[in-house]
């Protein structure tokens, strides 16, 4: 699972991508136009600890997420170099945009969300009318007649076309799961879900206000997208406290975690991904999956030997876990269950797979 960070010059990007990914990548780099940073974000998810601080296991592994962070989009980037750069996301899961709303007056540019979100939102469809308009043009220039295939990608591509034309986003479009399969290799942007990082200063965070804040948050609902307020100031300097201070810090702030932490939330919530749980002497593990996972496909994450060979899943719920302490309790409870290659994972389950090769 990928993202890529979005946003106008000198909004945070570079800030939010090295805290997530616990790099040091210099900011303000605009000017020196380099392509692009990837690093891995580690999900944060006290589960995961908890369970790490019961087993002392050799390894403990967290659920994470490829992150890359591009140079900013502005009206005055040539074009051809702006279509450059947006290749450099075309193939990830997820669209992480963010506005500044903080206000400093040695960084130029726009604090209000409202326009900056417009603009990119401007600019993703602006691609993908391109990359349609394009695919239909070939298909209409082929020397030969189009396949059965080809034709109802004509067709769906059409539709997507008009359905941009009138500034509408393809993820609110109903598509069948056909045309979304014939879609799926165009990288088309507005297909991707949105998750929107409002860059507020401190002051804004503590009294959850900024300016332009309700038809902001209008534009995010009607756009389906999710949104979650941070101080890429702050986090900055969160990151450098011990644990205890940190906790001190966030109350203070009126928060249970860091920005960085709730966004990770965010993020699965709006991608509708879970987590279910490994655990042993070895090592301690989350994986992540898509809600509504059959206990067969989640086997299949680890390793296709598990999927092939499955026999049952061993499952407890975290929560229970947590609460009695220990396997021998939850089976003496009737808690540990025994589940079938269809039954659906659920957030939290710690699983067992039984399986044969
Ligand atoms: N006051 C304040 N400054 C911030 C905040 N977040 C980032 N900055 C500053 O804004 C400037 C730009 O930050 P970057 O993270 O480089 O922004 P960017 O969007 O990656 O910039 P480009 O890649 O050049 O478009 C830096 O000087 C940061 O220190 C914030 O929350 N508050
Ligand atoms: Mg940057």
């Amino acid at each position: 699972m990928n993202i890529g960070i979005l946003g106008l010059p000198l909004t945070g990007k570079t800030t939010l991508f090295n805290l997530l990914t616990s790099q040091h990548k210099q900011t303000n780099s605009f000017t020196a136009r380099k392509i692009k940073n990837i690093g891995v974000a580690k999900v944060a998810d006290d589960r995961v600890d908890y369970l790490s601080s019961i087993y002392q296991p050799k390894k403990t592994t967290h659920a994470t997420i490829e992150v890359i962070d591009i140079p900013g989009i502005s009206s005055d980037i040539p074009e051809k170099e702006k279509q450059n750069v947006f290749t450099q996301i075309q193939n990830v899961d997820a669209l992480l945009m963010i506005v500044r709303v903080f206000y400093d007056t040695l960084i130029p540019g726009t604090t209000d969300p409202l326009s900056q979100i417009e603009s990119l939102v401007y600019e993703i469809l602006l691609r993908d009318l391109e990359i349609t308009e394009n695919r239909i043009n070939r298909l209409n220039q082929s020397k030969r007649k189009l396949t059965r295939q080809e034709e109802m990608e004509k067709q769906v591509l059409e539709k997507c076309y008009q359905y941009l034309s009138n500034d509408k986003l393809l993820i609110s479009q109903s598509l069948t799961e056909e045309d979304s399969k014939l879609l799926s290799g165009f990288g088309l942007f507005t297909l991707k879900p949105i998750i929107v990082v409002i860059n507020l200063d401190e002051d804004q965070l503590r009294n959850n206000q900024f300016p332009n804040q309700e038809k902001f948050n209008q534009f995010i609902k009607n756009h389906q997208m999710a949104s979650i307020p941070i101080c890429g100031k702050l986090e900055m300097e969160i990151n450098e406290l011990t644990e205890e201070e940190r906790q001190v810090f966030l109350e203070d702030l009126g928060f249970q975690e860091t920005g960085i932490e709730r966004l990770s939330h965010v993020l699965y919530r709006h991608l509708g991904l879970i987590s279910f749980f490994t655990v042993g002497k070895d090592e301690v593990r989350a994986w992540t999956i898509h809600e509504g996972t059959m206990a067969v496909k989640a086997a299949g994450k680890i390793h296709s030997d598990i999927e092939r060979g499955f026999i049952r899943a061993e499952v407890v719920r975290f929560e229970d876990f947590k609460q009695l302490g220990s396997m021998q309790k939850l089976k003496e409870k009737g808690l540990l269950k025994v589940e079938g290659k269809d039954t659906i994972i659920e957030d939290g389950d710690i699983i067992n797979f039984r399986f044969n090769v």
